[in-house]
């Protein structure tokens, strides 16, 4: 496979950008080899700078719900083209975006939109500290909630990836009030909470996990710490800014049947544009600035271009409810074929699934929680993973990261990719 150009376009990225991209996960650093510059989305697939095609499923970490630039998407962003980018002023747009949001997640009372989901998710703490006056959190090893300094504690995604579980340049008095339990373990939970009586603000948790491999939180568990929040007084935060919209219209939310005090969101929400909201409880966000004293802002907040992006695909969202048992179809399919596969060659590797989040772990055991997933040979995953994009495939370049399916990917193309997991497995194993 000729990739020359990339090569030459990642050896000109690095004279300017830190690794030559603009988030470290891109630069393939746990899998080896040389990042592939992306020309061209469209649908499923993604061309790149030396005119390969891949099946994507990255959907560039979780927005492309139905692919690359849907026709939708792209009529609503020339449409508001055409009346300008961003005013720095309220737009009607905002307010149907905020109603939107609401009406699909109805633990969402009100919400404020944001950039990044690193800024809904340091939001929704300052949120959850203001409204209770306590200053110390807890979240759990392995969940990634984006790369404020207080989150870079053991966390998951690019961090894990890299091997660096706590960063530097995490001062100590960051990192004291970051309390760390173990997915899908109360008592440990429990033990932080009676060592830290009246003191943690908020439990924040991915409450499917996309960000060590995909781990989903086991049902009594997930009752067990909405239990603890509702006794100890503990704003529960469920960060989905990979899981909103994703697993199911009302996100994990719905499929758990846990209803929060706070959301945080991202990705799907900005139908490929930078945008994030945080939101919930109205006695939460109401003490939100203007109306309360807890500031929160941004420059491009709510930016009639990115609201137009991303109200367009939540309104196809809203229009078109049987997006999800389509895209729980193929992703079960595809998954059946991943298994059919490990049992032809023999292997019993772990394959978690929650709709079309999906992630297969180069260990042969269970994966729980982060100590389980992090049992995974991510050597050989990089061995694996440069097997299948030879073959046209394009998934995460990194183990710890989930494989997203969308509404573009077609039976044939799940074939291709079916074949394609099978002769990257005979080849590594
Ligand atoms: P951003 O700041 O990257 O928009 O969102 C941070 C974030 C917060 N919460 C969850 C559950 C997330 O998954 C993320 C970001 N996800 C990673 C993918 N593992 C983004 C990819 C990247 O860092 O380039």
């Amino acid at each position: 496979m000729n990739i020359e150009n990339s090569k030459n376009l990642f050896e000109q990225a690095q004279k300017r950008i830190p690794g030559g991209v603009n988030s470290p996960v891109r630069a393939f650093k746990s899998v080896g080899g040389n990042p592939l510059f992306m020309r061209k989305g469209m649908g499923s697939k993604m061309i790149d700078a030396d005119g390969n095609e891949y099946i994507d499923y990255i959907g560039s970490w979780g927005p492309h719900i139905f692919g690359h630039n849907p026709p939708f998407i792209k009529e609503a962003l020339l449409n508001q083209l055409e009346n300008g980018v961003s005013f720095g002023a309220p737009t009607e747009i905002e307010i149907r975006m905020a109603e939107l949001i609401a009406e699909l997640v109805p633990s969402v009372e009100m919400v404020r939109m944001v950039n990044s989901g690193t800024e809904a998710t340091m939001s929704a703490i300052r949120a959850a500290r203001g409204f209770t006056g306590r200053e110390k959190f807890i979240k759990f090893e392995g969940c990634y909630h984006g790369h404020a300094d207080y989150f870079l504690i053991k966390t998951g995604s690019g961090a894990l990836t890299l091997g660096v579980p706590t960063s530097p340049g995490v001062t100590k008095g960051n990192a004291a009030d970051t309390l760390t339990a173990d997915y899908n373990d109360l008592d440990s939970v429990k033990k932080i909470l009676q060592r830290n009586k009246n003191e943690i603000a908020a439990i924040i948790i991915e409450p499917i996990a996309g960000n060590m491999g995909v781990v989903k939180m086991a049902d009594q568990f997930a009752i067990g710490i909405r239990e603890l929040c509702d006794e100890e007084n503990i704003v529960l935060i469920f960060d989905e800014v990979m899981t909103g919209f994703r697993v199911a219209k009302g996100g994990a939310q719905e499929i758990l049947g846990i209803k929060p005090d706070l959301s945080t969101f991202g990705k799907i929400i900005g139908g490929g544009l930078p945008v994030g909201a945080f939101g919930g409880r109205k006695e939460i966000m109401e003490r939100i600035a203007p109306s309360g004293p807890i500031y929160q802002a941004g420059t491009l907040s709510g930016n009639p271009l990115a609201m137009s992006a991303g109200f367009a695909a939540l309104n196809q969202i809203k229009n078109n409810p049987a997006i999800y048992a389509e895209l729980e179809k193929k992703s079960s399919y595809l998954e059946s074929g991943f298994k059919e596969n490990l049992k032809k060659i023999g292997k019993n590797y772990a394959m978690n699934r929650t709709g079309s989040m999906m992630c297969m772990f180069f260990v042969e055991e269970d994966v729980t929680d982060f100590k389980s997933a992090f049992k995974s040979n991510t050597k050989l995953y990089g061995k694996y993973f440069h097997e299948m994009l030879k073959r046209g495939i394009y998934l995460a370049p990194a183990q710890f990261e989930a494989l997203f399916v969308s509404a573009a990917h077609t039976e044939e193309e799940l074939n291709k990719t079916i074949k394609s997991h099978y002769e990257a497995l005979k080849t590594v194993t």
